[in-house]
């Protein structure tokens, strides 16, 4: 099942239930322990109880005359890096001072983890992501995302595109905050899948598309099969001596990269296929 946060033609801002083209609101008036997306991914049975909120007095919605909205609430985005071999091969190049960390990080045990971002600076589909003004070489970073409840278990998979720059990070990996943290830096969306069933790895492929003028001036494949972490593993580390009380999302790192030579620029357009997830599509603001 594929939940979504939506908004109506006339305005109003609901959560439902995507199968495939088609939209079952839910009522949240039913029950009062639920007030967001976010309390029925935190629930015990998030499947369960999105189909006992089916709003019986509205019609299904065509997904084509709705706006997806990002399906973040209150949660705290996080990312792991280095977890496929082309972003460790990718960020050796970048950095000439700092390669030999990228090396050991990505055979560690202990996976790289850093703070992503605050829903504040989390777009939804169709909004804005941001290169920075003062990067000269940006890229998106089409990733899986884990949606974590505040015991930290899996309970669903969206796409992320952790928006990185590579100049600003290459330069000195202590710089690794101000590469990845501002405003418009991350997307998700345009639905959870709840993770109900088990992943298929091999099968379950990620397509970055990036459109420049109306021509594809990129376009590269990866399946979660070149993972080199177990999912599981990676929200463990997260969760060590940590607390998330609202929840987490957790991206687990690129497995594509745009060749040396490329750098996003205002006006490109971002898109992001996930098998069993749908199409995460942004354009790129740059001041
Ligand atoms: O080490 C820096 C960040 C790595 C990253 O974001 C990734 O591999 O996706
Ligand atoms: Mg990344």
């Amino acid at each position: 099942m594929n939940l979504a946060k939506v908004k109506l033609p006339d305005g109003n801002r609901r959560t439902a239930i995507v199968e495939n083209d088609t939209l079952q609101l839910l009522d949240f008036n039913q029950l009062e322990s639920v007030r967001t997306l976010a309390d029925v991914l935190h629930s015990k049975d998030p499947a369960g109880l999105a189909k006992f909120l089916i709003d019986q007095n509205a019609k299904p919605v065509s997904a084509s005359s709705v706006t997806f909205l990002a399906p973040i609430d209150r949660q705290e985005v996080w990312a792991a890096g280095v977890t496929y071999k082309r972003s460790q091969i990718a960020r050796m190049e970048e950095s000439k001072s700092g390669a030999s960390h990228y090396d050991k990080v990505y055979s560690a045990s202990r996976p790289e983890l850093f703070f992503k971002g605050t829903p504040n600076r989390v777009s939804g589909p169709g909004e804005p992501v941001r290169v920075r003004s003062d990067s000269r070489w940006s890229v998106p970073e089409p990733e899986f995302t884990l949606v974590l409840n505040p015991q930290m278990q899996i309970v669903g998979y969206t796409i992320g595109n952790d928006m990185s720059a590579r100049d600003i990070e290459g330069e000195n990996p202590l710089y690794l905050p101000q590469a990845k943290v501002y405003r418009q830096c991350c997307a998700l969306g345009p639905t959870i899948r709840l993770a109900t069933e088990p992943l298929d790895k091999p099968g379950t492929s990620l397509t970055l598309t990036i459109t420049r003028g109306g021509k594809q001036a990129f376009r590269g494949s990866t399946t979660l099969a070149q993972l080199n972490r177990e999912l599981p593993d990676i929200a463990q580390w997260l969760a060590k001596e940590n607390e998330f009380p609202t929840g987490a999302f957790l991206l687990t790192g690129t497995g594509i990269v745009p060749p040396d030579d490329f750098t996003l620029e205002n006006g490109d357009t971002v898109a992001i296929e996930v098998t069993g997830i749908g199409t995460l599509t942004n354009p790129v603001v740059k001041d």
